[in-house]
């Protein structure tokens, strides 16, 4: 190995030290958000550790079970819905927090309370855990509007608002994809060292994809845009080749791959869900946010997906997003489709 080489091996990159350089780019920053990442950090690493070992430990099966040894055993989203919410709370800087695994938002006790708001689904892709197939943590984080009390519009802001985004990837590898406003950064976390380094520095996904990532049995239930797209995908009429189809059913695996890999990921609305499946805060924003960090495009069939204003914490939206190029191409179909 090169002198260079050697040297770059040497010189760990650690996301911590990646978020302290950033934060000394603001000289008025105190640090909250620094200690806020590492505590969802925490959360992430409690949650690797988890699910590496969901098959051995038996933490799979029903919340309530009790395991071989009479302990009571919880799902593993229950679990790591609990982790991240004690960490976030006692991260000191938050007041409202909204998750995937609880119907009302958390608001933090006034003697805990900091700035921020944190949406965040703890473990999305769960039905895949019982085969092994990659999950995540999705997260968004937006700052308190000023003055007064925490209120819930204080998380019912547009997606373009968030001060930060990204999503932890259970997988192969455990993966931290962050964008804090100013491009898309992956770190992988070192198991040896217990620490996240900075692997895909500065994500571009490429302007367009070959691939297309849906639920094609809803295709009977698919609006005409969304229809006539697949069809080109397979059926390109252009001379291009066909793009391959890849799906997995678990919306961080399936757009790490979009992110890296280009293409599209599409969650459709359909006649049985006209709003489609994918929640607005945890799943279809903080998405959305890194794509265009990234240089893509996220677009819900009607608008900019950053720019909707949900109206309740749980809201659904349909979502398009991916290659730049790959999603206009959904937007003019859309737009010729209003022009009939
Ligand atoms: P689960 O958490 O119930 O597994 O749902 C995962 C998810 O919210 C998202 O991660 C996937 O992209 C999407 O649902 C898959 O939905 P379909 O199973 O309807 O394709």
């Amino acid at each position: 190995m090169d002198h260079a080489a050697e040297a770059h091996r040497t010189d760990l990159m650690t996301i911590t030290r990646y978020v302290l350089n950033e934060q000394s780019k603001h000289p008025e920053s105190r640090g909250d958000f620094t200690i806020l990442l590492s505590h969802i950090v925490l959360g992430c690493k409690f949650v690797c550790s988890a699910v590496n070992k969901a098959g051995l430990a038996k933490l799979i099966g029903l919340a309530g079970e009790t395991n071989v040894q009479g302990e009571e055993q919880k799902k593993l989203d229950v679990l790591s819905n609990e982790v991240f919410i004690k960490a976030l709370v006692s991260s000191g800087r938050t007041c409202i927090l909204v998750s995937e695994e609880d119907e009302e938002a958390t608001f933090v006790e006034p003697s805990k309370r900091g700035r921020y708001c944190v949406v965040f689904d703890p473990l999305d892709g769960s039905s895949n855990i019982d085969c092994g197939v990659s999950i995540g943590t999705i997260f968004g984080i937006y700052m308190i509007k000023e003055g007064g009390e925490p209120k819930l519009e204080d998380v019912l802001q547009p997606g373009k608002n968030m001060l930060a985004a990204g999503y932890c990837m259970y997988g192969s590898s455990c993966t931290l994809v962050l964008s804090t406003g100013s491009g898309v950064n992956g770190f992988t976390l070192d198991p040896s060292l217990g620490e996240f380094i900075l692997t895909h520095p500065d994500i571009k996904i490429p302007k367009k994809g070959k691939i297309y990532s849906v639920n094609e049995g809803n295709a009977k239930n698919w609006d005409g845009p969304t229809a006539k797209y697949v069809e080109k995908c397979k059926f390109p009429k252009d001379g291009s080749p066909a793009k391959s189809l890849r799906y997995i059913g678990s919306m961080v695996a399936d757009v790490h791959r979009t992110l890296l890999y280009g293409g599209v990921f599409l969650y459709p609305a359909d006649k049985k869900s006209p709003n489609g499946k994918l929640r607005v805060l945890y799943e279809v924003f903080p998405m959305s946010f890194l794509m265009e960090q990234a240089g893509g495009q996220a677009f819900t069939g009607k608008q900019r997906a950053l720019d909707l204003v949900p109206k309740k914490i749980h809201e659904r939206s349909p979502i398009f997003l991916g290659s730049y190029d790959d999603v206009e191409e959904i937007k003019a179909l859309y737009a010729a489709e209003e022009q009939k």
